[in-house]
């Protein structure tokens, strides 16, 4: 059972997140002269292990962490919602709550507001609007999922400002993992299932298609440790056709696997890889990838190429789903992304299994593993990814691997909780200064911390 979203009082909250609260509280009078009805507190995460294997129905294995995106809201007698954020350089946004919302520019931070209010829209035919305010510690493009903390935040903060109260946090991480594609990005459900469902002091198990969770305990003598490469992972521009690539590119995997095996009315009902196991139960998952490493060239090639080689037509092997689809010609490296995948499920097992039994080691191979197969077959790593991933092999750290969709971002790593210190005065030597000649204090960069719980509502008395 997880708890449900009634408001707490704000006296039940850590020191830290009520001095957020009665900041957030001020700032908001100020800004709309009255004061907020709820503030709503949604964690970034980091994924230990379980990467782009969300969308292809296959598990991960994310934690909470302890920043927030801090959204305090009240309601408006009109149909208008104005968001302002304390973040420097971003313009407030507004919107009327009517009819078919539309996503402004690319990259607009708006865009996520608009997504989530998808959710009050869908529920209530003439809904009124509301004032919110977003202040945030989850660093932005670090690959902590500030996007989708901020999705579920403001979500949140719209439905109980229009006094809907009778919200699961279950159902609400698959309708916001939904909502999110608004913004134009095919992504998978880990985020926002992992900002609603998160516990604390554990790591999060989560199964896709149906939605499932389990809680696994995190080791009481490690700290994760977090470290930004430098490089901005913002999903917009480049690295969102490459991340939509991705996805698109296991879809046809998984169709051509079906058609190779055989059954042509069950190929075109499959679009995720995990689809194979359930169509095909008595199938072994190697036995997926060795039908493609014997069918398939391991180069990138065009769909029609594709399909000429596995005697298909094209129109079998494209997914039913063609939003945001890549342009026919796209070349497309079906070999390397699904043994990603496939290999990267088996390692969500030892991995969950590796800290259920308190194996350090096996979590240090399976995360190690992960990294390659995320530079080597999915190609999402970088230049500076991996310099930081070995200075913090070079520092001790137990299995660092970059976390998130990749493209640049944040390394994840386990460091014992008695050797932080030295762990970070060595990888600030080792890749920050190095890096940054000139900047002497790095804190802004790395931190640590143990598994959060999932979003908190606090009522404003
Ligand atoms: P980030 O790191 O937040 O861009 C993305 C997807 C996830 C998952 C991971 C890769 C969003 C909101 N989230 O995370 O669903 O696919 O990449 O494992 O795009």
């Amino acid at each position: 059972m997880y708890p449900d979203l009634n408001p707490i009082s704000w006296r039940s909250l850590l020191d830290r997140e009520r001095e957020r609260v009665a900041t957030l509280v001020k700032q908001f009078r100020m800004q709309f002269c009255q004061p907020p009805q709820f503030v709503v507190l949604a964690p970034g995460r980091i994924n230990l292990i379980g990467e782009h294997t969300d969308y292809n129905g296959y598990p991960v294995l994310p934690a909470a962490i302890d920043r927030h995106v801090a959204v305090a809201v009240g309601s408006r007698a009109d149909s208008i919602v104005q968001a302002r954020t304390s973040a420097p350089g971003l313009a407030p946004c507004t919107f009327v709550l009517e009819g078919r919302l539309q996503p402004g520019p690319s990259g607009d931070w708006g865009n996520y507001v608009k997504a989530a209010a998808q959710l009050l829209c869908a529920r209530v035919s003439a809904p009124k609007g509301a004032d919110i305010l977003v202040d945030g510690t989850v660093p932005v493009g670090a690959g902590l999922s500030s996007s989708s903390a901020l999705v579920v935040g403001t979500g949140l903060a719209l439905l109980l400002s229009a006094g809907i109260s009778d919200l699961s946090r279950f159902a609400l991480a698959e309708e916001f993992a939904s909502a999110e594609q608004f913004v134009g990005t095919l992504s998978g459900g880990m985020d926002q299932a992992c900002c609603l469902l998160a516990e604390e002091q554990a790591a999060l198990r989560i199964d896709f298609f149906p939605l499932r969770v389990r809680s696994v305990p995190f080791p009481s003598d490690y700290h994760i440790a977090v470290c930004h490469s430098l490089v901005r992972a913002e999903k917009a521009g480049a690295a969102r056709t490459a991340y939509n690539l991705r996805v698109w590119e296991c879809s046809v995997a998984a169709r051509a696997v079906a058609f190779l095996l055989g059954d042509h009315e069950q190929a075109l009902s499959i679009d995720r890889l995990a689809d194979l196991e359930r169509h095909f139960p008595s199938q072994p998952r190697a036995s997926f990838l060795d039908l493609l490493t014997y069918h398939l060239p391991d180069r990138p090639m065009p769909i029609d190429e594709i399909a000429r080689l596995l005697n298909a037509n094209v129109e079998s092997l494209m997914p039913r789903s063609r939003k945001y689809a890549p342009p026919l010609d796209t070349p497309l490296q079906l070999l390397r992304r699904a043994r990603h995948v496939f290999s990267e499920a088996d390692r969500v097992e030892s991995a969950e299994a590796a800290l259920r039994l308190g194996q350090v080691d096996s979590l240090h191979r399976a995360m190690r593993a992960s990294h390659g197969s995320c530079r080597d077959d999915y190609e999402v790593s970088c230049p500076e990814l991996e310099t930081l991933v070995d200075a913090a092999i070079t520092c001790g750290a137990v299995g660092s691997r970059l976390t998130g969709a990749g493209f640049g971002g944040s390394t994840v790593q386990l460091v014992p909780t008695n050797k932080l210190p030295e762990f970070f005065e060595r990888i600030d030597q080792l890749f920050y200064a190095r890096q940054l000649p000139g900047e002497r204090n790095f804190a802004d960069y790395r931190f640590a911390f143990r598994p959060s719980s999932g979003a908190k509502v606090i009522a404003i008395d």
